[in-house]
């Protein structure tokens, strides 16, 4: 039997709170919600998820560093507040050479203006900012869609 395409699934610093802390910028839906959404999409579309959250730099980019002995054929990434600072993320993200796709919830475009800039963005695959948790589904489409090298009149669709 053909093994599944494996996509990793990461949500970086404060992630965790979603749905807990400030609803007015990141909504109601917490991350277990995110992640059992994405666990029925991922089923149907044929790839097997792997989720991870950490508040912690160093845990994100082991996460990241198992690819070399388990590969990943995607990843999925809201790296949070690391967007912004993390010259050690891009260069684990770099490493790996896995086609990734980043998430924002919020448009990080209409907020202040340090938010602006992401040390990720330039080597993703794409970026969704502003879509709100359904960004993480789009993202899982759009990369399932990209590693199935699928045309755009066949998307496939959960
Ligand atoms: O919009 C996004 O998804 C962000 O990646 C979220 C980060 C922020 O630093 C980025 O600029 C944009 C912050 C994540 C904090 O998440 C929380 C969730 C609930 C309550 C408090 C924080």
């Amino acid at each position: 039997m053909k093994e599944l395409k494996r996509v990793l699934i990461i949500n970086g610093p404060n992630l965790n709170l979603l749905g807990i802390r400030e609803p007015h910028i990141y909504g109601h839906t917490t991350l277990k919600d995110i992640e059992n959404q994405l666990n029925q999409d991922a089923k149907r579309l044929g790839v097997e998820p792997i989720f991870y959250q950490s508040n912690q730099e160093g845990n994100l980019i082991d996460k990241i560093q198992e690819h070399f002995n388990n590969p990943y054929d995607g990843i999925i990434i809201n790296p949070g507040g690391f967007t912004h600072t993390s010259v050690a993320l891009r260069d684990a993200l770099l490493s790996v050479n896995v086609p990734f796709i980043e998430v924002h919830i919020s448009n990080i475009y209409a907020r202040e203006p340090f938010r602006h800039h992401s040390y990720l963005s330039d080597k993703a695959l794409a970026v969704i900012s502003g879509m709100g948790v359904l960004g993480y589904r789009l993202a899982l489409i759009g990369l399932v869609h990209h590693l199935n090298k699928l045309s755009f009149k066949d998307l496939q669709l959960p």
